[in-house]
């Protein structure tokens, strides 16, 4: 079971991973459809839209070696047609709700962009 929570300000995926941690969590990771449907309810309900939004995919280390920041396995995927594409070389986080499919874009990782963090109850 997780909890999650938004922070609105927009902030780089590093930043904003800090201030996670801070909170004893990490930038949210996905596990299936239903939980991916949840969060971004839980954007939509904050927001009253759907911006693009920071969750804790990373192939910092490794490029298109993703893995979830909380450390959890990085099985199920939601990434949009052409996906990622590590464009210009250094896309290495990633934002959801991209495009008109609301789909996973991994990008520039200083980008500020808002987030969800979640942690383990
Ligand atoms: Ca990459
Ligand atoms: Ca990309």
């Amino acid at each position: 079971m997780q909890e999650f929570g938004r922070a609105a300000k927009s902030e780089g995926s590093g930043l904003i991973e800090k201030k996670c941690l801070s909170l004893k969590g990490n930038l949210a990771s996905v596990h299936s459809i239903e939980e991916y449907e949840f969060i971004q309810k839980l954007i939509t309900q904050q927001s009253h839209g759907n911006p693009m939004t920071w969750i804790g995919g990373t192939d910092c280390q490794k490029n298109n070696i993703w893995f979830w920041s909380d450390g959890r396995p990085f099985f199920f995927t939601f990434w949009c047609a052409g996906e990622p594409n590590n464009a210009g070389g250094n896309q290495g986080c990633l934002r959801m709700n991209y495009g008109e499919h609301h789909c996973w874009d991994d990008f520039q990782c200083s980008h500020k962009l808002p987030s969800v963090c979640a942690r383990n109850l």
